[in-house]
């Protein structure tokens, strides 16, 4: 069975910045890398092929969606999860201890795991290390998280410290859950909230237990930008250099940029997507809201500097009109582009490490940017 590996390619002089590739079970992944949202085994108003043509490597799923409905052993049964939603590349899942949280109802935490009632039904459901891996390895998942605790931000230090605990108890159970020798890859998840000595020692014991990969958990839960690059400088160096790091659920443009400046090799984000959904673009000069009346009579792309599909064949004026109108080509257009300008970002990134040219290409981010075009 193929296995799983990281190699480092560069290594930016100016900053902590790198350039990787990860081989998964299912193939490459060139690092910094975005990783699209498919939570429900969709990445949501997209089609898998135009994902692959927009240059998405690897996509997220979750298990507490696909465990509740249509359930993991179905998905099994029906070949997996890359041959039920027909994408053939990697996917890693998250473990379900975000989504249990912020969407379980009724939520209990014990030694053993966290009893919930499901946001679909009422149903009570159990989630444990064990039934999560179960979970992830019957998905088919290549890359597969721990299970953790996602702390809310702010918590006092005393629970931060306890869950944190939790977590890194939680964490030796996951990996002991690991019975099969499959070729997947298993990453350990970083919390500790925002308290620098619990975020060291949190990722002192995952690097003692050994992982594939790491991740930070609890940042983009409501802090300030400054405070989870804090966090990020302290917990990334602790990490060994020749593993991946992974900081979930980040973020912004500006975020993934200042990420892979600290050492960052993977992200995802339902930003993107939902904003696309919303009316929110993303282009080379900021955000833009396509649902103001001052691009009704815009015949020019999104983003002049963006050679999209969308860009290439569809004014302002008419995606307006789309989304005022509540077409679903709406959703499907502007999660097009927005994608593409995530990717994008990732492939210009990846380019100026290797060329030796990241500062550079940092400062030039920063500078052009001035939300809502004014
Ligand atoms: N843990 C897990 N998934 C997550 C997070 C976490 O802390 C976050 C925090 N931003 C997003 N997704 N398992
Ligand atoms: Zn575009």
């Amino acid at each position: 069975m193929k296995g799983f590996r990281f190699e480092l390619l560069t290594q930016d002089s100016g900053s902590q910045a790198r350039r990787g590739r990860m081989t998964t079970r299912r193939g490459v992944v060139e690092t910094p890398v975005f990783m699209p949202v498919g939570t429900q085994g969709t990445v949501k108003a997209i089609l898998p092929e135009d994902l692959k043509a927009e240059g998405a490597q690897i996509i997220l799923a979750n298990t507490y969606h696909l465990f509740l409905r249509p359930g993991h052993e179905r998905i099994q049964r029906l070949g997996g999860l890359h041959s039920f939603m027909h994408w053939t590349g990697p996917i890693l899942t998250d473990s379900g201890g975000f989504q249990v949280f912020s969407l379980g109802k009724l939520c209990k935490i014990s030694e053993d795991g966290v009893r919930f009632q499901s946001h679909l039904d009422g149903s009570r459901q159990v989630l444990t290390p064990e039934v999560s891996i179960a979970v992830q390895e019957a998905l088919g998942a290549d890359i597969i998280m721990v299970f953790d605790e996602c702390i809310p931000y702010p918590s006092s230090r005393e629970y931060v410290a306890d869950s944190t605990a939790l977590s890194q108890r939680w964490a030796l159970r996951s990996k002991n859950a690991r019975s099969r020798r499959d070729g997947a890859a298993l990453f350990g998840i970083v919390q500790g909230g925002m308290y620098p000595d619990l975020r060291r020692q949190s990722a002192e014991a995952l690097v003692e237990i050994g992982f594939d990969g790491y991740a930070l958990g609890g940042l983009s839960v409501g802090e300030e930008a400054e405070r989870m690059y804090e966090m990020m400088d302290i917990a990334l160096p602790l990490l060994p250099q020749q593993c991946p790091r992974y900081v979930m659920g980040v973020g912004t443009p500006e975020n993934l940029i200042e990420g892979i400046a600290r050492g960052v090799d993977m992200f995802d984000c339902v930003m993107p997507t939902r904003n696309a959904r919303n009316g929110t673009l993303f282009t080379s000069f900021g955000k833009i809201s396509i649902k103001q009346a001052r691009y009704a009579d815009d015949n020019g792309p999104v983003d002049p500097a963006c050679g999209c599909y969308v860009c290439r064949n569809y004014s302002r004026a008419y995606l307006r009109h789309l989304y005022q109108s509540n077409e679903i080509l709406a959703s499907m257009l502007n999660t097009r582009h927005n994608l593409h300008y995530y990717l994008d970002l990732m492939r210009q990134a990846r380019l100026a490490i290797e060329q030796g040219r990241f500062g550079a290409f940092r400062a030039d981010f920063h500078r052009r940017r001035h939300d809502d075009g004014s």
